[in-house]
């Protein structure tokens, strides 16, 4: 009834007694911190979900992947052997790799890809992070079924929890599933083709009893607790297009963390989350004992904005000894499941304030307080169009151009010129300067950037349609204190935008809706506790202000953790310098990095050492 997975025909070669072995998870106590082991198998399988044979990429066969479960502190080593036919890295999404961007997993920005048959291990130390946060393959379109939680315990236990004790803990992954071919969808996204939307949500991989296409609903996720006890719910939106509501009727949130840092509790009773993003929220089985429905909805910016088919999932909370009741007396109204009553799908004000209630547990604000800002920078959000063909063309509209997305009136263009990762060009002293440009501080012209006025095709939006595609990237000064303002605009739609930095965590100091005013606004930052995250939500026709502290040398990707605005170009790269020690400096690369296709001769290593040769 649920969705079931085989090995595709190309992967059936693979012996099953090597597979089995492989899914076992190794854990090596050392004296004080443990070394965890994995190996991720990625395959091509045949999934059956919908009544529909598709073909999926999967970790060990999983959906979602494995649980990586560690300790604050802990080493983990990923051995991550490619037999798919595609390119894959993978991202330790909000590991902040500290002085080891080489494993931050994102392809010709960090490393070369690894190829199919080939393999690699991820190798990095977990250090003053707590909470939950998750791993995803950063190719396009992939991370849809290449994903799982990646959840960091304290080191002293449970008991130093700032909350009390759950009785269990458990991971909520909100994602979407895919009758389409998603390599080929995200290809499409960049030609303008966007015939593709997600059949189906999916909590925890399965799509619930609202998809019934055999004429029996689909199963469900089933929480199953006991009266009167409490259960940390680690929710990761894991999907690729949508902001979703979380709710369960007849319970309420506890929330004490986003993003594996903790928040100041408060009590909810819907958790909105985009994609990125995650949650720990406490919940209490404190209701009469029962089954109640859990929904995910999936909002979308009211019109004018084009509306895409979208899907409400279900699973349920069901109370201890309540299924023989279900048995026993199936079909008496007392039996059938409270539902919650949700918000509407095109809400978006709900989403606004779950993040503006969002405060840091532990102050850190009176440091933030004291620091002068060094770098002010101004990102406008929005979508643009390029010719397909020269610099002029018919806009608005158009079959002769191509939409993509901007930041500051600029597409991101995937570095092709390089035959290296950006990383290893900024390791190996190799200029840039052909690739890459810089970024502009600020976007090249002021509008109204929330006139509703220019989401629809038509002669004012037509004005700012044209842009270009370029390698953004911005330097910063090791240590520096940067602020960054996000807007969002309505250019030619009116969506929100989750953006994810890597490599750092980002405070965040205020949003607002409309257009950011620094004389009105900047009074109101909130310097004291601003909650501290690595993907935050830049609100529909609103803007967020956040600072942080450029503290770790290495290239690191920046950019909007909607699949379509990412793969459309909502990106930049930021170089973060090394400091004046070796401690503040990034390393040399990890052994057996994964080098590019085509060899490149000389390699950059090589390239580097000649250099220095001759510089003596
Ligand atoms: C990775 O590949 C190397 C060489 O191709 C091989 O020796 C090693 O066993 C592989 N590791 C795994 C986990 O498959
Ligand atoms: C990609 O676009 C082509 C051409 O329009 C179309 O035939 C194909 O179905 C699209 N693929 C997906 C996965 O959307
Ligand atoms: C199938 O789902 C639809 C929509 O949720 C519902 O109206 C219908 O009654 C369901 N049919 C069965 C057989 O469960
Ligand atoms: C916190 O949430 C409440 C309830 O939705 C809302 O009224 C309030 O404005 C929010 N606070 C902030 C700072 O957004
Ligand atoms: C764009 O133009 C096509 C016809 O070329 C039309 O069918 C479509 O509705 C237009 N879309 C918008 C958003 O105006
Ligand atoms: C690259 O460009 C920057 C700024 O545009 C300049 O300062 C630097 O000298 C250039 N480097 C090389 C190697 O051309
Ligand atoms: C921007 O546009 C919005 C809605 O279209 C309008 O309400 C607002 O007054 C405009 N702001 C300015 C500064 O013109
Ligand atoms: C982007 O730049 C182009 C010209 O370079 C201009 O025509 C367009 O109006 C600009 N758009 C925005 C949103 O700044
Ligand atoms: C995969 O990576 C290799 C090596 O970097 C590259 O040559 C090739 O073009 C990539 N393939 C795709 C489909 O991106
Ligand atoms: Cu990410």
């Amino acid at each position: 009834m649920y969705c079931q997975s085989q090995p595709a025909a190309q992967a059936a070669t693979m012996a099953l007694a090597v597979f089995v072995f492989f899914l076992v998870s190794i854990v090596l106590p050392l004296a004080e911190a443990a070394s965890i082991e994995h190996v991720f198998i990625v395959n091509q399988m045949k999934m059956t979900c919908l009544c529909k044979e598709t073909v999926v990429t999967l970790v060990n066969g999983q959906l979602p992947g494995p649980t990586i479960e560690i300790t604050e502190g802990d080493s983990v080593t990923v051995h991550v052997v490619n037999r798919s036919p595609y390119n894959i890295t993978i991202h330790w999404h909000g590991v902040k790799q500290f002085q080891n961007c080489w494993v931050d997993g994102v392809p010709m920005i960090t490393q070369c890809p690894i190829t199919p048959n080939k393999n690699f291990t991820y190798q990095f130390n977990v250090v003053g992070q707590e909470g939950t946060l998750w791993w995803h393959a950063h190719v396009p379109g992939l991370r849809a079924t290449l994903h799982g939680a990646f959840i960091i315990r304290p080191r002293h236990g449970a008991d130093s929890y700032p909350f009390p004790k759950p009785h269990k803990e458990i991971p909520v992954i909100i994602g979407d599933w895919w009758e389409k071919d998603l390599a080929e969808m995200a290809m499409n996204m960049t030609k303008n083709i966007f015939s593709a939307y997600a059949s189906a949500s999916t909590v925890n991989g399965l799509v619930g009893d609202y998809f019934n296409c055999s004429g029996v609903a689909k199963e469900g996720f089933v929480l199953d607790v006991e009266p009167g006890k409490t259960y940390l719910l680690q929710i990761i939106n894991a999907g690729l297009f949508s902001e979703f509501y979380l709710k369960i009727a007849g319970h309420k949130f506890t929330v004490v963390a986003a993003d594996a840092n903790y928040v100041n509790p408060f009590t909810t009773d819907v958790i909105a989350i985009a994609p990125g993003e995650t949650v720990d929220a406490m919940l209490i089985a404190d209701a009469p004992p029962g089954r109640y429905y859990m929904v995910a909805l999936p909002n979308q910016a009211p019109l004018p904005d084009v509306q895409t088919p979208e899907y409400a999932t279900r699973g349920m909370v069901k109370y201890k000894g309540e299924h023989k009741k279900e048995e026993g007396h199936r079909g008496t109204s007392s039996d059938v499941p409270i539902g919650p009553k949700m918000p509407d799908v095109h809400d978006t004000i709900t989403s606004f304030y779950f993040h503006g209630n969002l405060t840091s547990l532990h102050h850190k604000g009176h440091l933030l307080a004291q620091q002068r800002v060094d770098e002010h920078l101004f990102r406008v959000l929005g979508l643009g169009t390029i010719c397909k063909q020269g610099q002029f063309c018919k806009r608005g509209n158009s079959s002769d151009d191509i939409q993509v997305a901007t930041m500051n009136n600029v597409s991101f263009q995937q570095p092709t010129a390089m035959t290296m990762p950006l990383l290893e060009a900024q390791y190996y002293h190799i200029s840039l300067n052909s690739t890459a440009q810089e970024l502009p501080k600020r976007p090249p012209i002021l509008f109204n950037f929330t006139d509703e006025a220019l989401i629809p095709f038509g002669p004012k939006e037509m004005l700012l349609e044209p842009t270009y595609k370029a390698t953004l990237v911005r330097r910063f000064k090791h240590g520096a204190m940067v602020e960054i303002v996000f807007q969002s605009t309505t250019m030619l739609q009116g969506d929100s935008n989750p953006m994810h930095l890597h490599g750092h965590n980002m405070m965040v100091v205020a949003q607002g809706l409309g257009n950011y005013d620094p004389v009105k606004d900047v009074p109101s930052y909130n310097l004291v506790n601003p909650v501290v995250k690595n993907t935050v939500l830049v609100p529909n026709r609103g803007w967020i202000a956040i600072r942080f502290v450029a503290n770790n040398p290495g290239v690191w990707f920046m950019h909007c953790h909607y699949e379509f605005h990412l793969v459309m170009g909502m990106v930049a790269v930021f170089i973060v310098e090394n400091g004046p020690t070796i401690d503040t400096s990034l390393p040399p690369p990890p052994d057996n990095f994964p080098t590019c296709g085509s060899k490149i001769n000389p390699t950059p290593k090589e390239f580097y050492l000649q250099s220095k040769k001759s510089e003596t």
